[in-house]
């Protein structure tokens, strides 16, 4: 009951200009799977054919300083709520630790209670019974499927508002085309589209004609298939787009591209383009959690234009509300900060924050495994502490990794370690000074402890519910 309260109050709420002005802007969220910084050409990438992608990434403001978790759920439970996954009851991608703690507001129920027509189409992978699902959780419609991946891309295993259904064609062409019908339908009402690709996450199933392309070139296959399931992205980000163009929408709506971690394990590193980023998904490290972000609302702010201050995944919520100018629900701490200043003028008054990102293979927080803590000028990276008896994939590839880029004989198990970035001129993370500010390491290590203890003070688990404060 208290959700729905604090989902109710903020609707007395509205900012009063905003129903003056213009109708209330839409809302697309178009959010890739496991594509890293280096995949597009924008990013140096000189295999990847995204003509769609490219033009956005000319015509939106760039967030070239963008960060989220280093694997799926967590990062989807901030971008739904605004918060640190760890306050939702998410911290793995596996069983119960994927499951976000249903009394959390999420910025589908706050748009719905506000009059916005909600849909999702695509991978949702924060609980699939009747009470987690996205029907249950602010979604007037969704097409999605239950967990982490599909085993079969072709024909696929869909939930069509909770009821199964395996239609004919390709998973990403599928959740676009209902995607699509659903801007039509909605057309003369504000809607909020959540359109979270399954790809390029493995299995690596893609039509051969999309990765045919990059025969000639000398890429591994699984490269091969991942640059042509970005193809795939590509295609259906363009049909998105056209549509909006053609129903004359494309100038009130607020279209976000994204990805929510790093590029996978399932790739070899040997040939995949890193745009100079060390690490992986799963990893703290930058190509782990720095991805890329692209944001576009015509009627609300210029274009293009390039954002270097630090933002992430818990500030995509606050963002849509303020954009959407609808306040936020009350009762509950967001983690994260509209970036409407920015997006309005990227030099804007904006003060620097401190923003923690962990992940631990874990089925529920431990303290001090594989996590980073990260400012404008500074990132402390303790990378050690994943299962890595669980994660072997991950640790042979970041083994792999660290030969190629000559690093040695680096790992992600055995004792913690701290190392110290001087981010701002050291994005690669090639030089460790924690040797020579021992005082930044532990002033950066004092505020992880804190954090965790504040994100952890309360954990779902939604085998025992605890009551909501
Ligand atoms: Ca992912």
């Amino acid at each position: 009951m208290k959700k729905y309260l604090a989902i109710l109050c903020f609707c007395f709420f509205l900012s009063p200009p905003s129903l003056a002005m213009s109708p209330r802007p839409n809302v697309v969220l178009f959010l890739a799977d496991d594509l890293g910084y280096g995949d597009l050409a924008c990013h140096g990438n000189r295999y990847v054919k995204a003509p769609h992608l490219d033009s956005f990434a000319r015509e939106a403001v760039e967030f070239r300083n963008f960060h989220v978790s280093p694997v799926c759920s967590p990062t989807r439970a901030s971008m739904m709520t605004g918060r640190y996954s760890f306050r939702t009851g998410v911290c793995d991608v596996y069983g119960q630790a994927t499951v976000m703690d249903p009394l959390e507001v999420t910025v589908a129920e706050v748009l719905k209670a506000a009059g916005y027509a909600t849909g999702l189409f695509g991978k949702w992978h924060l609980g699939d019974d009747d009470q987690h699902c996205p029907n249950a959780q602010g979604f007037n419609e969704s097409l999605t499927f239950r967990g982490a991946a599909m085993r079969q891309y072709f024909q696929p295993e869909l939930l069509h508002n909770g009821v199964a259904v395996q239609p004919d064609g390709y998973c990403m062409d599928l959740f676009t085309d209902a995607a699509i019908r659903f801007i039509r339908e909605n057309r003369s009402r504000p809607f909020f589209v959540y359109l979270p690709a399954n790809l390029i996450h493995a299995p690596l199933q893609v039509a051969p004609a999309l990765a045919a392309d990059f025969d000639a070139l000398g890429l591994t296959d699984s490269t091969q298939k991942i640059y042509g399931m970005i193809r795939s992205v590509d295609d259906n980000f363009g049909r998105v787009r056209n549509v909006l163009k053609e129903l004359g929408l494309e100038e009130n709506t607020l279209l976000i591209f994204t990805s929510d971690n790093g590029p996978c394990s399932s790739s070899k590193p040997v040939d995949r383009h890193m745009a100079g980023l060390h690490g992986l998904k799963g990893t703290p490290y930058e190509n782990g959690i720095r991805v890329p972000c692209f944001m576009r609302w015509p009627a609300g702010f210029r274009s293009p234009a390039s954002v270097t201050r630090l933002a992430a995944h818990i500030d995509i919520m606050p963002t849509i509300l303020d954009v959407c100018g609808i306040s936020k629900p009350g009762g509950r701490k967001l983690d994260g900060r509209s970036v409407l200043p920015l997006l309005r003028s990227p030099s804007a008054r904006w003060p620097d924050r401190t923003l923690f990102f962990q992940w631990d293979s874990g089925q529920q927080p431990r303290r001090g495994h594989a996590f980073s803590v990260l400012t404008e000028t500074w990132k402390l990276v303790q990378p050690v502490g994943m299962d890595a008896a669980n994660q072997k994939h991950i640790r042979d590839r970041y083994a792999e990794l660290c030969r190629l880029q000559g690093r040695g004989e680096r790992s992600i198990e055995g004792s913690p370690r701290y190392e110290l970035y001087d981010i701002a001129a050291d994005p690669g993370e090639a030089k460790d000074l924690s040797g020579a500010h021992p005082d930044i390491v532990l002033k950066m290590k004092q505020q992880y402890e804190r954090w965790f203890t504040e994100v952890t003070a309360r954990w779902y688990s939604p085998r025992k519910a605890v009551a909501h404060p």
